[in-house]
């Protein structure tokens, strides 16, 4: 009776997956460089599906491995993965958690619908909500999980948009080395991820200080270089820039709000603050 097998039992929907004959892809909701993300139903439940370009050569077994561990994930504020597959063409797609209010990039940015209007509270509160899902990724056992991609295009809104999901955690750690060697976007990279390529859990506090900024802002990170190519925003990281935290403005605790994104963005990664100790400090603000 091996650990393997407990987890399996456990997660019963996740084995029966591959059997599924009532997976039914629906529209594309999104491309991305990995691939598609479809809406689709399964056993009748909404879902969502992503649905990776390339082939998958080697079979399913180092996803599946990944997709199983990260699988046990429980929390309310993170996208929950049901489970992988791979389909007739020799794709893999992994089922997981649908969230109908779509990402907090497309709510920031995306002015083509009506979406409620913007509050700081609420601001506040998705991002305290997305501390606590860090945190709890970052004190997973046996090993903490670091997201590696956190931006808004990877946190989606549910329950009429009060409350935020992460999706994309681990960015499928396997997954990430077979797509491309630049996982995460420019803008939300740490400095030492610029330069040396290291992913810690404190990279992803870097991350979130950008996040935080962000929405606090209302402006995208960099927005103030004449040059925004990636290779260009990706130099200025690596001379240790970052956004303007005067932007951060007018608001009651604007003092303690700029000290906290501050404390994200100290170059020594063992300096930053742990996702932890954010969490409780967003709690307070
Ligand atoms: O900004 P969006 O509406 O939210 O468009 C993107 C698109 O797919 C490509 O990533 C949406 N998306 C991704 N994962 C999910 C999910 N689990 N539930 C609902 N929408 C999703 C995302």
């Amino acid at each position: 009776y091996t650990q393997e097998s407990k987890a399996t039992e456990e997660k019963p929907i996740f084995k029966a997956l591959k059997e599924y004959p009532d997976l039914k892809l629906g529209e594309v909701m999104g491309q991305g460089s990995f691939g598609a993300v479809y809406k689709a139903t399964l056993r009748g439940a909404q879902v969502a599906v992503k649905r990776y370009f390339f082939n998958n050569t080697q079979g399913n077994q180092g996803i599946e491995r990944e997709v199983r561990y990260l699988s046990r994930v429980n929390h309310e504020n993170i996208i929950k993965l049901y489970g992988t597959m791979v389909d007739e063409e020799g794709k893999t797609l992994v089922v997981m958690e649908y969230a109908d209010c779509g990402s907090l990039h497309n709510y920031l940015y995306d002015n083509g619908e009506q979406k409620p209007n913007y509050i700081y509270t609420l601001a506040l509160k998705w991002m305290h909500q997305l501390a606590k899902g860090i945190a709890y990724l970052h004190a997973m056992k046996p090993r903490s999980v670091i997201h590696r991609d956190l931006k808004p295009h990877n946190l989606l809104l549910t329950n009429g948009y009060r409350t935020l999901k992460i999706a994309d955690f681990g960015t499928v750690t396997e997954l990430a080395t077979v797509m491309t060697s630049n996982v995460g976007t420019a803008s939300y990279m740490a400095p030492e991820v610029v330069c040396s390529k290291v992913y810690t859990e404190k990279s992803d506090v870097f991350s979130f200080g950008i996040v935080l900024w962000e929405v606090l802002a209302r402006k995208r990170p960099f927005y103030h270089l004449q040059n925004r190519e990636p290779f260009a925003i990706l130099y200025q990281i690596g001379i240790g820039k970052h956004p303007i935290l005067e932007d951060v403005k007018n608001y009651p605790n604007v003092k303690l709000l700029r000290y906290v994104i501050r404390s994200c963005w100290i170059i020594e990664p063992k300096e930053r603050p742990t996702m932890e100790l954010l969490a409780s400090c967003l709690a307070d603000c």
